[in-house]
């Protein structure tokens, strides 16, 4: 007789259903044929052997699931390895485990404060944030809204108040916000 499990131990409240390896191995195939068809001249079908092989940002931006997204570049620049915007596979399965629904909302953080750090300094600084505001807004806001929001949000969530938002600021910023992750989710 079937009895519903009704007590769990933390880790199993966490992830009810680790993927086993064999669902591992289809997503990386399913990941493999993707990642394939956008540049079908440049990727072998054989990848035994991990050939050295990278796709340009021009060509992964062009997914449906990222083609509408606002952050597109960003997010594969991201998760682009050598920097450039060019994904190797190995990148490309990274991008879509750490995007995916299913990723933990740690690792989606994580992601989306690289994302928002446009200039790489490891602070989003009021620059990046009018960069974010802007990409969000689509532009509906003036100048000055923009600089008014930022200013607000940056006030907020500034712990330590040095006018620029550490891992630890994005992250008390990001528990009250969630709509900051909200762009941070493709379905695959
Ligand atoms: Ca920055
Ligand atoms: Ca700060």
């Amino acid at each position: 007789i079937y009895r519903k499990h009704t007590s769990f131990t933390t880790s199993q409240r966490q992830d009810p259903h680790p993927p086993s390896q064999s669902q591992h191995t289809d997503m990386k195939q399913m990941l493999h044929g993707r990642y394939r068809e956008l540049a079908p001249h440049l990727v072998p079908l054989d990848y035994t052997n991990n050939p050295d092989i990278k796709v340009p940002l021009t060509l992964i931006i062009t997914m449906p699931e990222l083609k509408e997204n606002p952050f597109r570049d960003r997010i594969v620049e991201t998760f682009s390895e050598d920097g450039q915007g060019n994904l190797s596979f190995n990148d490309f399965v990274d991008m879509f485990s750490a995007l995916c629904e299913t990723s933990p909302r740690e690792l989606k953080t994580i992601y989306a404060f690289k994302i928002y750090d446009f200039n790489r300094d490891n602070f989003i600084c009021k620059e990046d944030m009018e960069k974010t505001l802007n990409k969000l807004t689509k532009g509906e806001l003036t100048p000055e809204e923009v600089t008014l929001v930022c200013d607000k949000a940056i006030e907020e969530a500034d712990l330590d108040g040095d006018n620029k938002l550490s891992f630890a600021d994005f992250e008390n910023m990001i528990s009250k916000a969630p709509d900051f992750l909200s762009n941070f989710h493709i379905r695959i």
